[in-house]
């Protein structure tokens, strides 16, 4: 379906006159659209992708909660604003595709990475606010969007599964990367087991540095991309900042002497997390943090890779070997984080 087709049934101020596919999701269809309406900034359309959120109106209605309770808190960052149909509805279906309009979040800028211990410190800062500012929404309040989502066992279980059905081609490139699944995932397995003892609360899930806005001096402006507002454990959050945010090199860096730590980028993200929650958190959350990156970077190497051997029916790609290179990446940030979690001594 035509995005201008499907804007005009939302909502808007002015006539839309153009919408330009816009960002760097994996998952969703994004589009920016321009409106003729003098100051306005127009708005961000989307599609959801259905394959992977199965149930939309969940998913919608998660966000109204999560943007309503946060709207109510004095905040120093703007919250994202649904822009509902003209019959007042959350979203559209059209043809089986689901479709959506945020608010515009103009001057904002969203980086795969970290460029400095500034922004890390901030970005902590901002997922950390996101946590206590949800404490007092019940958990059981949001519907789990992605069963599952960071469950180890569960990823583990379909990568080998996976590994059933792949064809020969997909395996004998990606030897090293399976090796390299099979020789942690016990290790990564006890992680998740450990965490399954921790209290539940109100996580994004899906912190990668790109979902965030930042101002052009590196300030938060919005925490975004909220379909995986769900149930979770504070160690996913940190750990998905930490993989993206504080690793000198690209998800999908090609050349493995690039991808290395930045410390300082590493403890700047820490400190802003802490600063933000650390009060909030109980002992034994505080001992999970150390290892968070590297069980986060291990998991998205084994969803890549499991991807790869699934002829990439998941994510966006753009070559070939997109997922396997991806999984590569990840599996390497997830030794170095190990080895750094290590150093450090980590009781968890
Ligand atoms: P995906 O699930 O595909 O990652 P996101 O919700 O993260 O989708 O959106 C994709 C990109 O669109 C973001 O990385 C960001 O650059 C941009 N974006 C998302 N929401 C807004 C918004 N309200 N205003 C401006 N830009 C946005
Ligand atoms: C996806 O939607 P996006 O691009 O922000 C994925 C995350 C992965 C990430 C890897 C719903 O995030 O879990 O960490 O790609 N989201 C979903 O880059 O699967
Ligand atoms: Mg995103």
């Amino acid at each position: 379906m035509d995005p201008l087709s499907i804007i005009s049934h939302f909502r808007l101020e002015g006539k839309p006159i153009m919408a330009i596919p816009f960002g760097n999701g994996h998952i969703n269809d994004s589009y920016r659209v321009k409106v003729d309406a003098p100051g306005n900034p127009g708005y961000l359309l989307q599609r959801v992708n259905h394959e992977v959120f199965k149930d939309v109106p969940g998913l919608m209605e998660n966000i109204r909660k999560v943007t309503e309770h946060l709207r109510s808190r004095s905040l120093g960052t703007e919250v994202l604003t649904i822009i509902p149909t003209k019959k007042g509805e959350l979203f559209i279906e059209k043809e089986d595709q689901y479709w959506r309009v945020f608010e515009f979040i103009e001057g904002a800028r969203s980086l795969d990475k970290a460029e400095n211990a500034g922004q890390s410190y901030e970005a902590g800062r901002a997922f950390g606010m996101f946590l206590e500012n949800l404490e007092d929404l019940p958990v059981e309040e949001l519907k789990v969007t992605i069963p599952d989502f960071h469950n180890m066992s569960r990823r583990l279980e379909q990568f080998r599964e996976s590994m059933e059905k792949a064809i020969s081609s997909r395996i004998g490139p990606a030897s090293d990367e399976i090796s390299f699944v099979n020789g942690y995932a016990e290790e990564m397995e006890q992680i998740y087991l450990k965490a399954k003892e921790l209290p539940l609360r109100i996580t994004h899930n899906d912190t990668k540095f790109n979902n965030l806005l930042l101002d052009r001096h590196g300030n938060v402006r919005a925490v975004i991309d909220l379909d995986t507002v769900m149930p979770g454990y504070v160690f996913y959050d940190v750990g998905d900042s930490i993989r993206t945010g504080a690793i000198a090199a690209d998800e999908d860096e090609q050349d493995l002497n690039l991808v290395k730590i930045d410390d300082g980028i590493y403890e700047a993200f820490f400190n802003g997390y802490l600063d933000a929650a650390g009060m909030k958190l109980t002992h034994e959350e505080l001992l999970s943090l150390p290892k968070a990156g590297a069980y986060m970077a291990f998991i998205m190497g084994v969803r890549f890779l499991t991807d790869y051997m699934s002829e990439d029916v998941y994510y966006k790609t753009k070559y070939p070997e997109h997922n396997l290179v991806r999984a590569r990446c990840q599996l390497y940030v997830c030794k170095l984080l190990l080895e750094k979690a290590k150093e450090h001594g980590s009781g968890f």
